[in-house]
C-alpha cells in the first residue's frame, strides 16, 4: 500500500487558488491512490471492479474515472455497519451515522488523518465566509452521530476562532447566549435559524442590533428567497454550506461572498454530474445528479458515490479568484420530487413562490393528499400576526397572490391555507416540510 497523503491543516487556503493543471495533477495522483487503497481493502468494491474488468492500473487519467463502478446508499446499508471500511478498527478514531428515516443508519468511520482533513476543509469553508480567529462562532447543528455539530466545531477550532458548542434545541437559551457572548457567527440549519429570529423577537431582542454578522447554513435545501429573508431579518450575511455524511459531513462545498455557486473542495472531493437515468457524465452547466469521489479519505473512501442531490457545475471562474470549481446550490434531491397530476414538483419551487410574496413567514408545510382518486397539494403557510387579524378581503387577496405565485413556478393551481404564526411545527435540525397523506 502507498504511504498516507498527509494534509497539514495549515496549508489550507492556498489550495483554493492552485493553477488548474497543478490541481488536476494532484487530483489524478490522489485518485489513483484512492482506487488502489479501496481495491486492496474493500472486498465489495474489489468485487464490483472485477466484474467490470477494471484494475486500479487502468486509471491513467482523470477521465478514466468513468470506467469505475458507482457506489450507492444501498452499498452502505448492505455492508452495515463497518463492511466498507478500508482501515482496521484500530485506526478508526471516530464514528458518525446519518439518521435514516427507515431501518439502519449509514455508518461512517474516520481515521485521525480523515479528521484532520475534515477540520481543514471546514476551516477553508469558514474562511470563505470571511470568518477569522477573531470571531465567536455558535455551533447550533446537533452534536452526536449527526456530522453537523462536531464537523463545524472542529473547523472553528482549526480556524482559531472561539467556538460556542450549544448544539441544537433550547432556542431561548441559544438566543440569550448569542446576545450575552457577543456571538458574531452561527452554524445551523436555515430553518432553525428562522426559528431563532422569532424567539429573539419574542424576547424583545433584535438580531440586527446584535453582534452576529454571518450565518453558515446548510444540511437542508433552502432558496435564495429564504436567504434574502434571513439576511434582512437578522442583519447578517448568509452562506450556503453543503456536505453529506458519506463523503465527510459539512465542508464539501460552500459559497463565497459572490454567492455564484458553491466552491467544492475538489482537492479532496472530485465532482461529476451524471444523468440520473442513463448515468452518462454531463457537461458543465447541465443539471444532473452529483457524484463524488473522495480523493484523500482513508477510513471509508467513496468511489463515484451517487449523492442523489441535483445540481450542475458552474462554468467559468469565480470573481473571488478561487480556482476550485463551483456547483450550483442544491435545490433538491432526486428523491424529493413528487409527481402531482403528471407534473414534477420540487418542494424548493414552492418555497421560492411563497417567499416571493410579502406577508408570508418562512414556515410552511406541503401536504399531499388524495381526493376522488386524484393526488393534490395543499400548502399551509404562516402569515404575519398583523395580516392574520386583518380583514377577510385582504386575506383572500393574499391567498390568491400565493396561489398565482405557485402556479407560476410549478404550473399547477394548488390549495393554499393561510395559518396563524406559530401554527407550524418548528424544527431544531433538518426541517420536514412535506407531509404525504396520499393513498399508496
Ligand atoms: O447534512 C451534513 C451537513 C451538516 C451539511 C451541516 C451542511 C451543514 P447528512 O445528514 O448525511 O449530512 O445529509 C446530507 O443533506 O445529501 C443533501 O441532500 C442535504 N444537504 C446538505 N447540505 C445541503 C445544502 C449533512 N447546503 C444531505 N443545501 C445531502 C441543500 C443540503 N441540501
Amino acid at each position: 500500500m502507498q504511504k498516507n497523503i498527509m494534509v497539514k491543516p495549515d496549508s489550507a487556503n492556498a489550495v483554493d487558488y492552485l493553477k488548474k493543471d497543478v490541481l488536476r495533477d494532484l487530483q489524478l495522483k490522489r485518485l489513483q491512490h484512492t482506487v488502489q487503497h479501496t481495491y486492496a481493502n474493500v472486498a465489495s468494491y474489489r468485487k464490483k471492479m472485477d466484474e467490470r474488468n477494471v484494475k486500479p492500473e487502468d486509471i491513467k487519467s482523470l477521465e478514466d474515472i468513468s470506467k469505475l463502478p458507482f457506489t450507492i446508499k444501498a452499498d452502505l446499508r448492505d455492508n452495515y455497519p463497518f463492511g466498507l471500511f478500508a482501515r482496521p478498527m484500530s485506526e478508526i478514531v471516530r464514528l458518525h451515522a446519518s439518521s435514516g428515516t427507515t431501518g439502519k443508519p449509514i455508518v461512517v468511520g474516520y481515521t485521525q488523518n480523515d479528521l484532520n482533513i475534515w477540520s481543514e476543509v471546514m476551516k477553508r469553508a469558514l474562511m470563505c465566509c470571511g470568518l477569522t480567529k477573531n470571531d465567536i462562532v455558535q455551533v447550533s447543528y446537533g452534536y452526536g452521530l449527526f456530522t453537523g455539530g462536531l464537523g463545524a466545531h472542529c473547523g472553528v477550532e482549526a480556524l482559531g476562532a472561539t467556538v460556542v458548542p450549544t448544539s441544537a434545541g433550547n432556542s431561548k437559551r441559544q438566543v440569550m447566549l448569542m446576545n450575552d457572548f457577543g456571538v458574531t457567527a452561527i452554524c445551523c440549519t436555515p430553518s432553525f435559524f428562522c426559528h431563532l429570529i422569532e424567539v429573539a423577537q419574542e424576547q424583545g431582542l433584535d438580531m440586527r442590533k446584535m453582534a452576529i454578522r454571518v450565518g453558515v447554513f446548510g444540511a437542508e435545501p433552502w432558496t435564495p428567497e429564504m436567504r434574502k429573508r434571513i439576511e434582512e431579518e437578522a442583519g447578517i450575511k448568509a452562506f450556503d454550506i453543503y456536505g453529506l455524511s458519506e463523503i465527510i459531513g459539512p465542508g464539501v462545498a460552500i459559497d463565497c461572498e459572490h454567492h455564484a455557486g458553491l466552491h467544492i473542495f475538489e482537492d479532496h472531493f472530485y465532482p461529476e454530474i451524471v444523468d440520473p437515468d442513463t448515468l452518462e457524465v454531463l457537461p458543465d452547466g447541465e443539471v444532473g445528479e452529483l457524484v463524488i469521489t473522495t480523493l484523500t479519505k482513508e477510513g471509508i473512501p467513496m468511489v463515484r458515490y451517487r449523492t442523489r442531490d441535483l445540481t450542475s457545475i458552474v462554468p467559468g471562474e469565480c470573481a473571488c479568484g478561487r480556482t476550485i470549481r463551483r456547483i450550483n446550490r442544491i435545490s433538491s434531491r432526486s428523491d424529493d420530487m413528487f409527481i402531482i397530476r403528471g407534473v414534477n414538483v420540487f418542494p424548493s419551487q414552492i418555497e421560492t413562490a411563497l417567499l416571493s410574496v410579502d406577508g408570508t413567514l418562512p414556515h410552511y408545510n406541503i401536504v399531499l393528499y388524495t381526493e376522488n382518486g386524484m393526488d393534490n397539494i395543499e400548502v399551509d403557510v404562516e402569515i404575519t400576526g398583523e395580516l392574520f387579524s386583518d380583514r377577510i378581503r385582504e386575506l383572500e387577496s393574499l391567498q390568491k397572490r400565493l396561489t398565482d405565485a405557485i402556479a407560476g413556478t410549478i404550473g399547477l393551481r394548488v390549495k393554499v391555507k393561510l395559518v396563524a404564526p406559530q401554527t407550524i411545527q418548528r424544527s431544531e435540525g433538518k426541517a420536514r416540510r412535506v407531509i404525504d397523506h396520499r393513498n399508496k
